[in-house]
Formats: C-alpha cells, structure tokens, sequence
C-alpha cells in the first residue's frame, strides 16, 4: 500500500532477450587485413554474435563497384583481375557455428606500387540472422590491404664523374654505387669508349658486367 502518495504506473514490463534463440548478428572480425602481395590467398574471418540458433547463411563478395568503393571511402582500390581475384559465395552456419572463413586470391605483379585495398561485403543474411544495421539485406563491409613486394631494386652509378690513376700503378679501381634501393641482385655492362680504346690501348678488364648481390657488394666480371 502507498503511503503518503498515490500510486501512478504501478506495472512496467521488463524484457529480457534471451540470445539463446537469436539467429544472430554477422560481421567481419576485422575492419582491415593485411595480407602480403606474394601470399597467394588471403583468409577473411566472419563472426556471428549475440546469438547462433539455427542454420543461417550469408553472402560475401569482393566489391568491383567504383560507386561501392567512392560510399565507403575505399582508399588506392586494387585492380580486379590484376592485384586480386574477384570472390563471391554463400557462407552456410549450423545452428551453434559462430564463425567461418572464405579467401580473396591474390596476384602477385611485378609492379613497383603503394599498397593496394579491397573492398569486402557481407549482405543477404538467412535464418532469422542479421547484419549489424538490424535488417538481413543490410551490408557490413571491411577493406583487405595487399601490401606491395616490389622494392625498387636501386640504381647503379659511377661513384665520381672523374676517376684518376697513375700510370705506374698498372689499374686504376673505379667504384660504382647503388643507391634508390638494395633488395635483389642487380648487374650492369661497362665498357670503355671506342675514343679510349684508341687513345689507350685495352687494358686485361675493359668490358665486362659488374653488379651487386647481397654477398657481394660489388663485383666485376672481365
Ligand atoms: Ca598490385
Ligand atoms: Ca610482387
Ligand atoms: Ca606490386
């Protein structure tokens, strides 16, 4: 009994949602990973939350859409067909199965470039699941980066515009240097001008390649 008052509202429901016999809400583990461009295939993890009850399935692609791209802000998108495979399907979760992987091919180029992304979409939930916009046709996105194996190899110049030698030392060691890069071996020809073949005469060493590895930093081959 009131005392002192009156008594308004005296019922108020109280809901308590029971996730057990929530089909549940999609989502990708991560908003972005990373894969190396030399990886072959990159494994992309969904995740169903706050609920697993019953068989449920969702859809996932690769976008190939540059208006898709331009609305989530994609930045330096990869090529399709030629930094990645496109990918679509259909994951299929049993009643309790919270998460499930699919992979995106990669291609490995030879092009020296920035970092490249993919954009990854879930929609088209099934089974009473979700996207977490609350509706099944809602769509979760996530970006896949490729990062980019093709160093620049460097360039290889003549340590000084004039080498000088006296005649009495019998050779005269001219330096090349490798600047811009290091990664992998490089080699270039060298010879002496026509005009100094006449002026002088060939010495044992006056054609040949020289180059770089990562054993040896430089090296000549007469
Ligand atoms: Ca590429
Ligand atoms: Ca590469
Ligand atoms: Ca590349």
């Amino acid at each position: 009994m009131p005392l002192g008052g009156a008594l308004g509202r005296y019922t108020a429901p109280l809901t308590i949602i029971n996730d057990t016999f929530n089909a549940g809400v999609f989502n990708f583990s991560s908003p972005n990973y990373v894969t190396n461009e030399n990886a072959i295939r990159a494994i992309i993890s969904v995740i169903r939350t706050n609920g697993s009850q019953g068989p449920v399935s969702v859809d996932y692609f690769t976008s190939t859409n540059k208006a898709e791209w331009a609305r989530f802000n994609l930045q330096n998108p990869a090529t399709p067909g030629l930094d990645f495979t496109v990918k679509s399907g259909t994951l299929t979760f049993l009643s309790g199965q919270t998460n499930r992987t699919f992979s995106v091919p990669i291609i490995n180029d030879n092009i020296v470039e920035f970092d490249e992304n993919v954009l990854l979409v879930l929609t088209n939930a099934t089974g009473g699941a979700k996207l977490p916009d609350g509706l099944p046709t809602s769509v979760a996105t996530a970006t896949l980066t490729i990062i980019d194996d093709d160093f620049l190899p460097g360039r290889l110049n003549f340590a000084a515009t004039n080498f000088i030698a006296a005649e009495a030392d019998g050779f005269a060691p001219i330096t090349v240097t490798r600047s811009g890069g290091s990664v992998g071996a490089v080699s270039a020809e060298f010879r002496r001008p026509l005009s100094a073949w006449i002026l002088s005469p060939p010495t044992a060493c006056s054609v040949g390649r020289m180059g770089t590895s990562r054993r040896r930093p430089s090296w000549f081959l007469c």
